[in-house]
């Protein structure tokens, strides 16, 4: 075997033994879900056959030539009895695209499909998409709804920051071909919008977010409901807000709603991510709400403070102190995988139950928006406690 034969079997053992490690959970636990020791995917998982040109002739250094930079903000669906996440991938060209990868147990041995999505264009092509949450529609469709970014033609001359973020829609039967519907015409700009699993009134039903601009989400509330007669030319007549933000909150700045919402006997369960400022800069927490089984647009709980907050090595990466979910599977069984993001860079996975969701969101207390109401919201939970220290 010659020099560079070696160094093409060395590169694809190595990655081989990457994506067999078997993930394990951390004893830690809250008694809400448990995280796990590995992240399930980085950019170092993705396949050698997309980052080296694997020909001696034309890569005689075995050079990486199309590098990749991040696994992000995924997707999620069981499909075949396989756990699949519709990745995020990011190039070190910034560009953004989908890939699927599969696993069979959900936390461990995620591989990738050999090809990225080929996603159609809508009329005006995107410069860049992202974060798909995917969709089974009761219509019998799976959908992906993804942000789709262009640069601001309004902006001024030599302000190439400036950007939109509306919402791209695609749908999909076998989550090998895709067909791209128009983008989702609304009046504000929107990023996170999420599609309701079922018909509601006998039409499609939209988590969406408004925001002022491509950054700024200001005058747009929180988390938005819409719903809309035809997907096919999707278009935002009247939007009400759901989950509001509030001052001194985990998500004062904005807020966004996750994957779609898992159905519960005693209501809707939604993840959703808060975002709140410091001297560190944005940082990017998950919280959970409830909303109501007959009426998906109204809040029925809406646990106080974080799920989930960045930990550990989740707390660096290319935008540090970032979690963010958009996708989670929920097994027959009850049992829940959330598919989770740190710091824009790589994918986790934590597990729960619903039983556990459920109980967390109805029986956490809310947050009362000062510091006395925390504290007496403490004293009650003292005054209980103390009285059974004793059998301990
Ligand atoms: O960098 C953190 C996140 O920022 C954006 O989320 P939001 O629209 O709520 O601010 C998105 O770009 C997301 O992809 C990113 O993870």
């Amino acid at each position: 075997m010659n020099l560079f034969d070696e160094k093409v079997n060395r590169l694809l053992n190595n990655h081989e033994q990457l994506l067999m490690r078997t993930n394990e959970p951390l004893a830690e636990d809250n008694g809400v879900y448990t995280r796990y020791r590995y992240p399930i995917l980085t950019a170092a998982h993705t396949p050698v056959f997309w980052r080296y040109d694997l020909d001696e002739k034309s890569n005689p250094y075995l050079m990486e030539r199309i590098g990749m930079n991040a696994v992000l903000n995924s997707g999620a669906i069981k499909w075949n009895g396989k756990y699949l996440i519709v990745v995020r991938v990011e190039g070190v060209d910034r560009k953004s695209f989908f890939a699927i990868a599969e696993s069979p147990n959900g936390v461990d041995n995620f591989r990738f499909w050999d090809y990225p999505v080929t996603l159609p264009e809508d009329i005006v092509p995107a410069t860049n998409v992202y974060d798909m949450r995917l969709t089974a529609h009761e219509d019998g469709w799976i959908y992906g709804t993804f942000c789709a970014e262009r640069h601001d033609e309004t902006a001024s001359a030599g302000d190439l920051s400036a950007a939109t973020a509306t919402a791209g829609i695609a749908r999909t039967r076998d989550l090998k071909t895709w067909e791209r519907l128009p983008d989702l015409k609304s009046l504000s700009q929107q990023r996170n919008v999420v599609l309701h699993p079922e018909f509601v009134d006998g039409k499609y039903a939209f988590y969406t977010r408004p925001q002022d601009g491509f950054i700024d989400t200001s005058s747009g509330g929180g988390i938005g409901w819409a719903l809309v007669e035809d997907i096919t030319r999707a278009e935002i007549t009247r939007e009400i807000i759901i989950d509001h933000r509030y001052y001194h909150t985990i998500k004062e700045v904005k807020n966004g709603q996750g994957p779609p919402p898992i159905k519960t006997p005693k209501g809707w369960l939604h993840l959703a991510h808060g975002v709140r400022n410091c001297a560190a800069g944005l940082r990017y927490v998950l919280y959970m709400f409830m909303t109501s089984l007959e009426d998906p647009s109204r809040l029925i709980a809406s646990p106080g403070g974080h799920l989930m907050a960045p930990r550990g090595e989740e707390r660096v990466g290319d935008v540090s102190n970032v979690l963010f979910s958009n996708g989670w599977i929920a097994d027959d069984d009850g049992k829940v995988f959330i598919y989770y993001a740190s710091s824009d860079t790589r994918m986790h996975v934590a597990t729960t139950t619903i039983d556990q969701l459920v109980d967390y969101c109805l029986h956490t207390p809310e947050d009362g928006l000062c510091s006395s109401a925390s504290v007496n919201v403490l004293k009650c939970m003292i005054d209980k406690n103390l009285k059974k220290m004793n059998k301990w």
